[in-house]
């Protein structure tokens, strides 16, 4: 894996869109909308890249496009739920917790295309907090953002968004994201079809104007003697808190049912990968070197360490204590360490689907011989009912 900072330039480098929003927000409809507008020639473009996808929902059941990399050729999660006896959002957490420790082989395979494409996009899994305040959703993020210049497209339901309050409970969702990753972010109107969204930039250019919508939030503003209620000033402030986090980013309205605004979208994405270079990259090469210094310093402690056990040991008896059987103990333990959970994740664009489905749920089945257990299509006929050990 090329980490950005050690490449001189990174402005051939792809931009990765990482898509997140609420449950049915039209994440996986914008994706769909995105990847068609890449593949759509243009008289400026005619022959457009198209984009490298990668679906990271291990429970959709049907994807509206031709993933590059999909995350359910890698892991069944209503497997996943029967093995740990999890219920369906454990179980999404799970499945996307197996397929991250395989992530450096899907970061290696996206290396391998950068070159060809312009665009990296992963669609994320329905439940928003599964991705944001997971690991496995910070390590992906990380590890993108540490390859490539990366941006969080935060998809809106506007429809569903016009009520003062969740207005701001979804900004203030947005604002966790924003100072979790510290990644440019683009707040992403969706629906624009069912209702535009002028009233969201009103409400986000002119706090008097959120405001006024706040005391008119129907019942609960104001209480008996016409003073705000707790919920109201509560309100009031947080909105203060937003005014500053709406300095930070962008918006843009979309329709993914007509494609109306997207052309604005990628305006947006492009503002976005020259702010990633002027404020996440520096930050990051930084948080680079200093672990880097700090990696220098444990090992020469480390091996002052044994070098001064080596000096010791070298006045030991040797009769007594044979060099040779420490020897072989430690080959074995490396053997142990590379035979375990041997998977491959799949390019599907690369190896056009050949058949073997690859399940790391099942990788410890006895027998199984690591990745795709010799092909069999993934169906159970060869399973002896051994599971994997639950979590300690
Ligand atoms: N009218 C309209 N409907 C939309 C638009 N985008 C998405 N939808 C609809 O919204 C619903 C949810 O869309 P999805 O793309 O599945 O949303 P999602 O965020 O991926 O959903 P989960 O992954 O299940 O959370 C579907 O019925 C879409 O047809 C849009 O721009 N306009
Ligand atoms: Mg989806």
């Amino acid at each position: 894996m090329e980490v950005l900072g050690t490449s001189t330039s990174t402005a051939k480098k792809p931009i990765v869109i990482i898509t997140i929003g609420m449950a049915g927000a039209g994440k996986s409809t914008f994706v769909q909308r995105i990847n068609s507008y890449l593949h759509t020639p243009t008289p400026s473009n005619p022959n457009p890249r198209p984009p490298y996808i990668l679906n990271l929902d291990p429970a959709v059941t049907q994807v509206p496009f031709d993933a590059n990399i999909d995350i359910r050729d890698t892991v069944d999660y209503k497997e996943v739920m029967k093995q740990y006896n999890l219920g369906p959002n454990g179980g999404i957490l799970t499945a996307l917790n197996l397929f991250t420790t395989k992530f450096d082989q899907v970061l290696d395979l996206v290396e391998k295309r950068s070159q060809d494409v312009d665009y990296i996009i992963l669609d994320t899994p329905g439940q928003i907090e599964i991705f944001t305040w997971s690991a496995s959703g910070a390590i992906i993020t990380d590890a993108v953002a540490a390859s490539f210049p990366a941006v969080i497209a935060y998809v809106i339901d506007t429809p569903r968004t016009t009520a003062p309050a969740t207005f701001m409970s979804n900004m203030l969702y947005a604002c966790s994201i924003l100072y979790k990753t510290k990644l440019p972010f683009i707040l992403v109107f969706n629906k624009t079809d069912v209702t535009p969204h002028d009233f969201a930039l009103q409400w986000m250019t002119d706090f008097e104007a959120f405001q006024e919508a706040l005391a008119h939030g129907g019942p609960g503003s104001v209480d008996s003697d016409g003073e705000p209620t707790y919920m109201s000033s509560l309100m009031t402030s947080m909105s203060l808190v937003l005014d500053e986090f709406y300095k930070s980013l962008r918006a843009v309205g979309v329709s993914s049912m007509t494609g109306d605004g997207v052309p604005e979208f990628f305006a947006a994405v492009e503002e976005a990968r020259g702010e990633y270079e002027r404020e996440y990259l520096p930050s990051l090469l930084k948080a680079q070197q200093e672990r880097a210094s700090q990696l220098q310093k444990a090992q020469e402690a480390a091996k002052q360490d044994s070098l001064q056990r080596m000096m010791k040991d070298l006045e030991v008896d040797r009769t007594g204590n044979p060099v040779d059987d420490k020897w072989e103990d430690d080959e074995q333990d490396e053997q142990d360490d590379d035979g375990e959970l041997d998977v491959n994740i799949i390019d599907r664009s690369e190896d056009r689907w050949p058949g073997q489905y690859v399940d790391i749920t099942r990788a410890r089945r006895p027998g199984a011989g690591g990745a795709g257990g010799g092909g069999g299509g993934g169906e159970d006929e060869e399973w002896d009912g051994s599971r994997w050990a639950r979590p300690t």
